[in-house]
């Protein structure tokens, strides 16, 4: 079967095409590239230091270029978002004071890196980026574009850090210049994600476990309803607050220390609302290691049942599915061969992901389309 997205040697000739375009003469010195990932269970944890199962994926995000002798950074994207500017232009400030977020928005998580890099100062440089990450589809196509700018700078300036450093300094790109207080999975799976594996990490210890998951007779498909998400609103950071406000009502540094005895004994000390978020981060958490303990397994019923209990508990306790999403799960929950789909990603729109035996991939794939062209 023909593959369904570029192979990242196409993507960094698309760069190396552009860089030519726009820069003429020498080519670019530097190629590198980072991935986004799909998260199988464990949504909404880890900002509440639990746990989380996500795995990097061969989409990926490309950058090519070269240093420059001056202070002067030009990024181009070849990725075509009609709304904004596909090229940026900016100084470095020589005295180390911070380079504000502006336009155009996929600028930011440049700057931000640039900022949040560990070893100073950054040289000037020239680039381009190329991505096969669909924007918006909660694959986590921003932390590829951080994690793949933090290891092109590597190139530039060697740092010193260790692998969960990047990660950590790529997520505060993202804190700081795109206004999203996301927790640390994206960027830790893209900087650390193993081929053939998923990773159960600890977003507490930051310690990560790699899981098996390369048995032919499985696949995992990843749906896009193309309902376009984005975490900059103020829902995100809503969920987050409650989750906080719910900690420290238990008395807990977080959610993660918090049963569901504590949360039934505190229940006319919480509102509804905070109490049913609270409910599906404790409960998924459970889930989370109960799935990765399956997987080692085998017992791919028991991820799959795992996996509707988690897409269900967002949609009804958390609130962050959407129409769309709800259908895809459904759709994909009728054919012969499935184990379990839920929504992937931080909601409201994006993907769905699904777990099914490999003998049952065409007719998924019909089944839905057949209700994408219903409905
Ligand atoms: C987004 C965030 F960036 C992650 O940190 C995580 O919270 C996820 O939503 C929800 O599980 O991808």
């Amino acid at each position: 079967m023909a593959s369904v997205y570029p192979a990242v040697s196409e993507l960094v000739a698309e760069a190396r095409r552009v860089y030519a375009q726009e820069f003429g003469e020498e080519a670019p010195r530097t190629a590198v590239c980072a991935p986004g990932r799909v998260n199988l269970i464990g949504e909404h944890t880890d900002y509440n230091q639990g746990y989380v199962l996500p795995m990097a994926l061969p989409l990926v995000t490309v950058v090519v270029g070269s240093q420059t002798s001056g202070q002067d950074v030009t990024v181009v994207t070849a990725t075509k978002d009609a709304d904004e500017p596909r090229r940026v232009d900016f100084s470095l400030p020589g005295d180390g004071s911070p380079l504000s977020p502006g336009s155009p928005s996929w600028a930011n998580y440049v700057k931000g890196v640039i900022q949040h890099y560990r070893a100073s100062p950054v040289p000037g440089f020239r680039a381009v980026i190329a991505s096969s990450v669909p924007l918006g589809g909660g694959l986590s196509s921003s932390a590829s574009l951080e994690v793949a700018v933090y290891t092109f700078l590597q190139q530039l300036r060697p740092d010193d850090g260790d692998k969960v450093s990047k990660a950590v300094a790529c997520q505060q790109a993202e804190h700081t210049h795109a206004g999203v207080p996301c927790g640390i999975m994206d960027q830790f799976v893209s900087v650390l994600g193993r081929e053939g594996h998923a990773l159960l990490i600890d977003c507490r210890s930051l310690e990560a476990t790699p899981v098996p998951l390369a048995d032919p007779g499985l696949v995992i498909l990843i749906t896009n309803s193309n309902v376009r998400h984005s975490l900059t609103g103020s829902e995100y950071p809503m969920r987050r607050r409650q989750c906080e406000e719910a900690a420290s009502t238990l008395g807990k540094e977080s959610l993660r220390d918090a049963t569901m005895k504590d949360l039934e004994e505190a229940r006319d000390r919480l509102d509804d609302v905070t109490c049913r978020r609270a409910r599906h981060v404790i409960e998924e958490i459970e889930r989370t290691v109960q799935a990765a303990e399956a997987l080692k397994r085998g017992a791919y019923k028991e991820f799959g049942k795992l996996m509707v209990e988690s897409h269900n508990s967002l949609r009804d306790l958390y609130e962050v599915s959407c129409r769309e999403l709800d259908e895809l799960v459904s759709a994909a929950m009728e054919v012969d061969g499935v184990f379990g789909s839920r929504m992937t990603g931080g909601g409201f729109g994006g993907c769905t992901v699904t777990l099914l035996q490999a003998d049952a991939i065409d007719r998924t794939i019909l089944h839905i389309q057949r209700l994408i062209t219903v409905t």
